[in-house]
């Protein structure tokens, strides 16, 4: 598969060790969560048990990634980008395991794994939700702020992106187009909301803790978005091509849910284009990094490619 920029100009690609850095970086990232987390023995037991057990189940840490990578194109310490890559991998988890849940997307299976509320309940399941949630900003509490980003802005940016208008509203929209005729365009109101919101959010964040430049943060929220929409279309490929066993989760739960997809609107040699095109626009996007986005554009093609 070979993917251009926008401009169907060749990327110029520089050798960049993205397993290496994946790798690296996810021992940092679990390091970190497992110190910012209450001890599963902390009391009660049952709910640090419950948070931990979704949390070190296996994701693949794409958003920690690309908020560190973010934060390396903008010339930033990885250190301080770390509290903020931790925060949004907790609100990741909190909504995967909120979205499990027998009145949501009712699954048995999540990352390889039981889903929460199969090994704690429901109810437990729903509080390690909710305390993964709002560990996610005691956690981001711990950053100062920077000169062009205060603290608050870095609190809001989470919250907006983890808010009503944004993960909500496209989970909102994802449960109510059940069983409904659902336009290319009401998809993509859904994807925007529910995936690419929180995948902008990382690199923003990421960007943001590099105390970046509003020329870079502009670049890496054009980025975010389209990576963002990219990862939700290949997501829905890969729910009518792969496995339950490949994906650790049930394969082919899209289309019984009658769920809106772009390969049940479009077909999946369409879908695939989409997906395409979407991470080109992408990598047109780092333009203004000048070949500094080396990690972010790896992970961009990455998550074109990737079969889990
Ligand atoms: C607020 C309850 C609630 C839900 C919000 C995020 C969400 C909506 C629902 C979760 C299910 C879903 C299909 C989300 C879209 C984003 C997505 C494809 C998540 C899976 O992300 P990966 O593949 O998962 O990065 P891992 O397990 O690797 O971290």
């Amino acid at each position: 598969m070979s993917v251009t920029s926008r401009n169907s100009q060749p990327r110029l690609q520089k050798a960049f060790d993205l397993q290496g850095f994946l790798e690296s970086r996810t021992t940092a990232v679990n390091a970190a969560l497992d110190r910012f987390l209450p001890a599963a023995t902390a009391r009660p037991a049952t709910i640090h048990k419950a948070m931990r057990y979704s949390l070190f189940a296996g994701g693949k840490r794409m958003r920690p990634a690309l908020c560190l990578a973010a934060a390396a194109a903008c010339g930033g310490r990885e250190s301080d980008a770390l509290p903020l890559a931790c925060a949004i991998e907790c609100i990741h988890t909190y909504s995967l395991v909120h979205d499990d849940l027998p009145a949501m997307d009712d699954d048995d299976y999540r990352r390889g794994k039981l889903t929460n509320h199969k090994v704690f309940g429901e109810g437990i399941a729903i509080l390690a939700g909710d305390a993964l949630l709002t560990q996610a900003f005691e956690i981001a509490a711990l950053c100062q702020g920077w000169s062009r980003y205060s603290h608050q802005q870095i609190i809001r940016e989470l919250a907006r992106a983890a808010g009503s208008l944004q993960l909500i509203a496209g989970q909102v929209a994802d449960l109510e187009g059940e069983g409904r005729r659902t336009s290319a365009k009401q998809l993509k109101y859904i994807h925007e909301r529910k995936t690419s919101a929180l995948l902008c959010c990382s690199v923003r964040l990421g960007g943001m803790s590099a105390n970046c430049t509003s020329i870079q943060l502009k670049a890496l929220t054009d980025f975010g978005y389209h990576v963002g929409l990219a990862f939700q279309v290949i997501d829905d490929i890969l729910d009518v091509t792969q496995t339950s066993e490949k994906l650790g989760k049930t394969a082919g739960k899209d289309t019984k849910a009658q769920k809106a997809t772009y390969p049940s609107i479009v077909g999946l040699e369409k879908s695939r284009k989409i997906a395409e095109q979407l991470t080109g626009r992408a990598f047109a996007a780092l333009k203004p990094f000048k070949g500094k986005a080396v990690a972010l554009d790896a992970l961009a093609e990455f998550l074109l490619k990737r079969d889990r």
